[in-house]
């Protein structure tokens, strides 16, 4: 430890923490509580421009970056920041390695321009992750980049200015349970032995300190980006959170502080909430399969997908905190500048239907997504309808006007009962989302969640999600969790539960806008003990049975496959509502996990 000197607000911190009377170790929370994603109690009033910024950039950033995700010749995927935890390196190895941690590529400037290129409107950065190593001059520790390395500069300071001169909210990350260098930090197994742990004296001699030395010397901080709580009780988090508050008093909390206390609520790593959720939120993805920098992870997502995954978000509500991870000279991947540029080039044109817009007024169609200011619904067109005639259903309002967002050409339109049919004009086939705005006068039509899932021969398969399930008996819907790689975390909505032939089922409500031939395939995961069960898929008076076929079991720490099996041809001889049911019949096992009725036209 450095000289330590205490000003008042940190003796106030410290003092409420050493009035704290439950022993260390019965506090140690179990690894699900630790991944603490639940929601806000209540919602901040600073919150609005968080809500309106919608794109932020993550970076995590540390010693790892260096490590580049091997260790010993031995190459390790997925969450590259845990790698002192994956290879269980002793905190003296891993001390010895920031000796030759030297980031002389870090130019704050050049990655504050990257971010305002990409349309970012907050970035966060590690200042501190769970390997305990301080990316800023610490006064704290002597672990941290300007004392353990050749560097010897504080690229936080460099980069809060840099960010700053940009007009972006800047934050930090900040692990503030989990430290795997300190004997009394949370999760270092392999060193130290978690019963004899301190907690408490973690959170007084170094979590507080450093919370402080952030939270008083970079400026106005947008965002505390806490993460992996554990080790305090619901009211020694209160404690800890007034406490730091009096520091930054404008700036956000996120929900992973613990306890439901903070200003908004983070969804899991790389999750994204079913349906429209109301409140500040964020959902956070990684521009690869990891965190922190890995040399041989180039699983990079296309500029498609993050424009498809940042429109999805602001459709139901939330803003998309996008993560790079930069090497350990100081480099952004050359992908991420080039795909967050390429974002940013498309926020350009398209901003207008991101920022400060709040959900879409009618769920996900075939074609996109949409987002909605007053008096404006913005449709995020990415799939085409073969006939160019694009359906919004259920969009009673009075029209004024309909055009392309980009370059402002009006389109034709004209409205048919309560929906409103657009003559699209000829775009690209391959256009990452084309934005197209009605204009209206009068009230905002209410989403519906009940809405019916439009059917259409127009594209080439109508995805009916598990989410918009209506479910009956033991059937429900539940968020299912697993990983790919280490830590890489994939989320999947699914109907499970249904295994009482006579009580359990999933009713899809759709509407078909042409009648004719299709097919109904059913997308699902089936552990061996549910395999071969009968079901049925019921629409209207006709039956089509079908015997489920196996794929594995779930397990949280490896994928779970769906497989894609087609249980019908079947017409739908008129346009409108139809139910499409589906149940057990033999009642032993669940089911299986059902995660979507894709409805393909046979003839387009
Ligand atoms: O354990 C961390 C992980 O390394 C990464 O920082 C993510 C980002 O959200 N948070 C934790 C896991 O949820």
């Amino acid at each position: 430890m450095k000289n330590l000197k205490f000003s008042r607000s940190d003796l106030w911190i410290w003092m409420i923490l050493t009035c704290i009377s439950l022993p260390a170790q019965l506090r140690g929370q179990t690894m699900d509580e630790m991944w603490d994603n639940r929601s806000t109690e209540q919602e901040s009033n600073n919150v609005q421009w968080f809500k309106d910024a919608k794109f932020g950039l993550f970076i995590h950033w540390g010693l790892y970056s260096h490590l580049a995700g091997e260790w010993n010749g031995k190459r390790y995927y997925g969450s590259g920041e845990w790698i002192m935890n994956q290879a269980k390196i002793p905190v003296k190895l891993y001390e010895e390695a920031a000796r030759s941690f030297n980031p002389v590529n870090f130019n704050a400037e050049e990655w504050a321009q990257l971010a305002k290129d990409a349309g970012i409107k907050y970035v966060v950065i590690t200042a501190k992750h769970h390997e305990g190593f301080a990316m800023y001059d610490s006064k704290v520790s002597t672990f941290d980049i300007v004392d353990a390395t050749p560097y010897k500069k504080d690229p936080m300071k460099a980069l809060a200015t840099a960010v700053g001169k940009q007009g972006i909210p800047f934050g930090f990350y900040y692990s503030q349970f989990q430290d795997w260098h300190d004997p009394n930090g949370g999760k270092n197994t392999w060193d130290f032995d978690e019963t004899k742990k301190d907690y408490q004296k973690y959170y007084q001699e170094k979590a507080i300190p450093q919370l402080k030395e952030l939270m008083t010397n970079y400026g106005p901080l947008g965002i505390v980006w806490f993460d992996t709580p554990g080790g305090l009780t619901k009211e020694e988090t209160q404690r800890f959170v007034d406490g730091l508050r009096k520091l930054q008093p404008k700036s956000l909390f996120s929900s992973r502080v613990g306890h439901g206390l903070g200003d908004y609520k983070d969804y899991g790593d790389s999750e994204m909430p079913a349906q429209p959720i109301a409140g500040a939120w964020e959902s956070i993805y990684t521009h690869n399969d990891s965190w922190g920098y890995i040399k041989h992870d180039l699983n990079f997502k296309t500029p498609d997908v993050i424009i498809h995954l940042l429109a999805e978000a602001a459709s139901k509500g939330g803003n998309l905190m996008l993560n790079v991870g930069p090497d350990g000279t100081g480099r952004i991947p050359e992908y991420s500048v080039q795909f967050l540029r390429e974002t940013g080039k498309w926020l350009k044109q398209n901003g207008e239907s991101i920022y400060g817009s709040t959900q879409g007024l009618i769920p996900q169609q075939p074609w996109g997504v949409s987002t909605s200011k007053p008096g404006k619904q913005f449709l995020h067109v990415w799939n085409r309808p073969l006939n160019g005639k694009l359906l919004v259903p259920e969009m009673d309002v009075h029209v004024t006007k309909v055009y392309a967002l980009a370059g402002g050409e009006a389109v034709k339109w004209e409205k048919s009962g309560k929906d409103i049919v657009i003559e699209l004009p000829i775009f690209a086939p391959n256009a990452i989302n084309t934005v197209f705005v009605v204009e209206y006068t009068g009230a905002s039509p209410r989403y519906d969640e009940q809405a019916p899932v439009t059917i259409s021969s127009q594209f080439a398969a109508n995805n009916i999600y598990a989410a918009s399930a209506q479910t009956e008996g033991n059937a429900r819907i539940e968020s299912l969790t697993y990983s790919h790689y280490y830590g890489d975390w994939k989320h999947t909505t699914c109907v499970v539960g249904m295994k009482d032939s006579k009580t359990d089922q999933a009713i899809f409500h759709v509407r078909v806008t042409e009648p004719g031939d299709y097919q109904v395939v059913l997308e699902y995961a089936c552990e061996p003990g549910s395999a071969n069960q009968e079901g049925v898929l019921q629409v209207e008076d006709k039956a089509f049975f079908f015997r489920t076929l196996r794929t594995s079991n779930f397990d949280k720490k490896y994928p779970l496959p769906f497989i894609k099996h087609t249980v019908a041809t079947l017409t739908f001889d008129h346009a409108g509502s139809y139910q499409l049911k589906i149940k057990p019949l033999t009642g032993k096992e669940e089911l299986f996990k059902l995660k979507a009725v894709l409805v393909k036209p046979v003839a387009r």
